[in-house]
């Protein structure tokens, strides 16, 4: 069994998601508003060692920012709790109703500039060195009400002008695009993190920008969440994580991590324990709709052991000696060998006779790779079967 979780493991959670009061389209909240602070408390005695928000999560339009910050600031001294990670509201007020930076009317842009801007000060001040852009009304529910050419137009200009500025103030911060497919809006612009990789390679300052992939918003569109983090991970874009579950495509669930696809989640923390990643693991959940206040520190708590219990059965499965005889025979540590020889033209593997002529496809179409059997090793190192 996994020791409780501990600032090491750099366990993240944003304020909004235990905070989350439980209002969906159908029904009211079921759960009172929650004090931040008593959030970071709350997430500092569970092993928690960071805390990230929107602009309106811990500063309501019309609260007094002094002291606010003032009350967070000490319990962030209090506790130890970092902010490693913030991010903008530009979602909830109607007048985002048809976007941000990409609504059509040009003041909404304006003003969507400069909420981000007054909250990217923030930012640099509490230190944090990532923040997301999570685009949820940047889109459409009508193709002819939106041209899409001129919207990435505006989004590259807001991203490219906020980044910009930041490497001007010298602040360290880095931007991470969130993508989701759909929800709210009928559709969503950079709806993959495909599209978002794509967007990002044409931004003047797409150096200090990368991606913020969500679990559930890649398995949204069906997408197979790990394979595309590595593809993130490879392109060195992988700036943020927002860890969840989600069964099937659907509606956002955002339900704790490991409680949707739990193989696919096995195979996202053993990716992120030996891939490279080296942020904070976040999750971005909501505690289900049914639980009370007690519901949400168990949910919370329920993140982290899960994360550390995958971790564990990852790190066994890796250390199995039937599994590395299982690899072997797949042949997956060959695929690193590149296809051509050093110095090797395309006009010398043209020569090559035992590379065409004389190779014997049919022998070679014979050969049996061997998954099942390393799948089924994982199944019984997640089951706790080994
Ligand atoms: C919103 C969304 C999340 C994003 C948050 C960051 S806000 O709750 O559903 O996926 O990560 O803006
Ligand atoms: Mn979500
Ligand atoms: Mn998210």
């Amino acid at each position: 069994m996994p020791a409780a979780p501990t600032p090491e493991d750099r366990f993240s959670f944003g304020l909004w998601t235990v905070g989350w009061p439980a209002r969906d389209p159908f029904g009211e909240a079921t759960r009172p508003a929650l004090d931040p602070v008593e959030s970071v408390h709350r997430l500092a005695e569970l092993g928690a060692y960071g805390v990230t928000f929107h602009d309106d999560d811990l500063l309501p339009p019309g609260s007094d920012r002094p002291a606010v910050l003032k009350r967070f600031r000490a319990a962030l001294e209090q506790t130890g709790l970092v902010v490693p990670m913030m991010t903008t509201n530009l979602f909830t007020h109607p007048v985002f109703k048809d976007g941000a930076f990409t609504s059509n009317d040009r003041g909404v842009r304006r003003y969507a500039l400069r909420k981000t801007l007054r909250n990217l000060e923030l930012a640099a001040e509490l230190g944090a060195t990532t923040y997301v852009f999570w685009g949820g009304r940047e889109g459409a529910e009508v193709d002819s009400g939106k041209d899409v050419g001129a919207a990435l137009d505006r989004y590259r200009e807001a991203i490219d002008t906020l980044a910009a500025h930041v490497k001007e103030q010298g602040w360290g911060i880095r931007f991470a695009i969130e993508p989701k497919p759909n929800e709210p809006r009928g559709d969503i612009l950079l709806p993959t993190l495909g599209h978002a990789l794509a967007f990002i390679a044409g931004l003047e300052h797409g150096d200090i920008v990368g991606i913020n992939p969500e679990v559930g918003h890649e398995q949204m569109a069906g997408l197979n969440y790990t394979a595309g983090i590595a593809q993130a991970l490879w392109a060195g874009k992988l700036f943020h994580i927002d860890l969840n579950g989600q069964r099937g495509i659907k509606y956002d669930q955002d339900l704790v991590f490991g409680h949707g696809d739990l193989l696919s989640a096995f195979a996202t923390v053993d990716l992120l324990e030996t891939g490279g990643y080296d942020g904070p693991r976040h999750f971005d959940y909501k505690p289900l709709r049914t639980e009370d206040v007690d519901g949400v520190w168990t949910s919370a708590a329920a993140n982290m052991r899960t994360y550390l219990l995958l971790k564990e059965r990852a790190a066994a499965f890796r250390a199995d000696p039937e599994v590395a005889e299982a690899l072997a025979v797949a042949g997956v540590a060959d695929l690193a060998q590149p296809t051509l020889g050093a110095g090797e033209s395309l006009a010398d593997l043209a020569a090559d006779r035992s590379a065409f002529e004389d190779y014997d496809a049919d022998k070679a179409g014979e050969r049996g790779y061997g998954y099942v059997r390393l799948n089924q090793l994982a199944v019984e190192h997640l089951m706790g079967a080994r």
